[in-house]
C-alpha cells in the first residue's frame, strides 16, 4: 500500500477510537462535550498517535497501541486548547476552527483542556488495565512528558521569552520541551507496547530520535509560520513575529532553519534505521514531516 493510503488509513482509525472513546455531546455537562468534541475533532493532523503506532508497528506484540495513541492525541488538543486562550498566545483560529475559546468561552476552554488531561490518564488506566506494569510504566512516560520541566515548561519558558532578544539556550530548551517532549513520549510508548518493549538500548534510541524529530517538526513549524497563509495552515500564520516570540527565523532565518530541519530529520532517520524492525512506513513518515505544508 502506498504511503499516503497508509497515512489516511491511520487518521480515520485513529479518529474512529477517538469519537469511540470521547464522552457524546449529550452526556452531562453538554456544554463541556461539546467543546471538547469541537476541538478534538477540529482537523489536527494526528501526528502524535501516528508515532505512537508507528513506533509500535516496528517491534508489534499483542497489546493495542491505540489507547496510547488517543491518550497522548488528548494530551495535546488540551495543550491546543489552553495555548488558544487569551492568556496565553491569544489565537482565535485552531485546525481551521474558531478556537475552543471563541466557538464556546473561556471558562469551558479552560474545563476543555483540564478534563483532556485527566481524560488521557483515565484511558491508559483503563485500557491497559489487564496489564498494571504497563499502566504505571505509560503512565509515568505521558505525565513526565506533559510536566513542569517539559511540555508544561517549554511553554512556561515560551511565554517568558516572549518579546525579547532570542537566546540560542532558551530556543533549544522551548523547542526540546513545547514539541519534543510529546514526540519522544510517542515513540517510547509505542516502542513499550512492542514486542522489544523491555530493551533498554532500543527505548534509548527511540528518545533521541523522538527528539530529533521534535526539533525538526518545531524548525519546520516556524519555517511554515513564515512561508504559509491563515487559510492554508488553519491557524494564525505570521504570528511568532506579531507575537515576538523567540523562534528559529527570527533566530537562525530561513535557510539556517531549514537546514536545521533537514539535519534533525537525517537523525531521526539515523535512529531510525538503528532501531530496526519494520520501520518502512516510519522511515516515509519522518521524511514526509520534512516536506508538509501544514
Ligand atoms: C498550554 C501546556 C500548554 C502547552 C502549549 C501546543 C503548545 C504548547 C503550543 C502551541 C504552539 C506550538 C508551536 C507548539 C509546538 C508544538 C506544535 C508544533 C504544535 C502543533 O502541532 P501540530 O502541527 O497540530 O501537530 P495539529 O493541529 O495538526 O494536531
Amino acid at each position: 500500500m502506498n504511503f499516503n493510503r497508509q497515512l489516511n488509513d491511520l487518521q480515520e482509525n485513529i479518529n474512529g477510537a477517538l469519537d469511540f472513546r470521547l464522552p457524546s455531546v449529550e452526556t452531562r455537562p453538554v456544554r463541556l462535550h461539546q467543546a471538547i468534541r469541537h476541538s478534538v475533532s477540529a482537523g489536527g493532523k494526528r501526528i502524535r498517535p501516528i508515532l505512537v503506532l508507528s513506533a509500535n508497528q516496528l517491534f508489534p506484540s499483542g497489546n493495542n497501541p491505540m489507547s496510547a495513541a488517543i491518550a497522548i492525541e488528548c494530551i495535546h488538543t488540551y495543550s491546543l486548547i489552553h495555548d488558544d486562550l487569551p492568556a496565553m498566545d491569544n489565537s482565535d483560529l485552531r485546525r481551521g476552527q474558531p478556537a475552543c475559546h471563541k466557538a464556546f468561552d473561556e471558562a469551558t476552554a479552560i474545563l476543555a483542556g483540564d478534563a483532556l488531561l485527566a481524560m488521557a490518564f483515565e484511558i491508559l488506566s483503563v485500557d491497559y488495565a489487564d496489564r498494571p506494569d504497563l499502566v504505571a510504566s505509560l503512565v509515568r512516560i505521558l505525565a513526565n512528558a506533559a510536566s513542569s520541566e517539559r511540555l508544561v515548561g517549554g511553554q512556561m519558558e515560551d511565554l517568558l521569552a516572549e518579546g525579547s532578544t532570542p537566546h540560542a539556550d532558551t530556543l533549544r530548551y522551548v523547542h526540546e520541551n513545547k514539541t519534543g517532549a510529546l514526540l519522544i513520549a510517542c515513540v517510547e510508548m509505542g516502542l513499550l507496547l512492542g514486542e522489544r518493549g523491555g530493551n533498554k538500548e532500543i527505548l534509548n534510541l527511540g528518545r533521541r530520535l523522538g527528539m530529533s524529530l521534535g526539533l525538526a517538526f518545531q524548525a519546520m513549524d516556524d519555517l511554515l509560520d513564515v512561508t504559509r497563509t491563515t487559510e492554508e495552515l488553519g491557524k494564525d500564520a505570521k504570528s511568532d513575529a506579531a507575537q515576538g516570540k523567540a523562534n528559529s527565523i527570527a533566530f537562525r532565518g530561513i535557510e539556517k532553519t531549514r537546514d536545521q530541519a533537514t539535519q534533525h530529520t537525517e537523525e531521526a532517520l539515523g535512529f531510525a534505521r538503528e532501531i530496526g524492525g519494520d520501520n518502512e512506513f516510519l522511515l516515509e513518515l519522518i521524511f514526509h514531516l520534512l516536506n508538509r505544508t501544514k
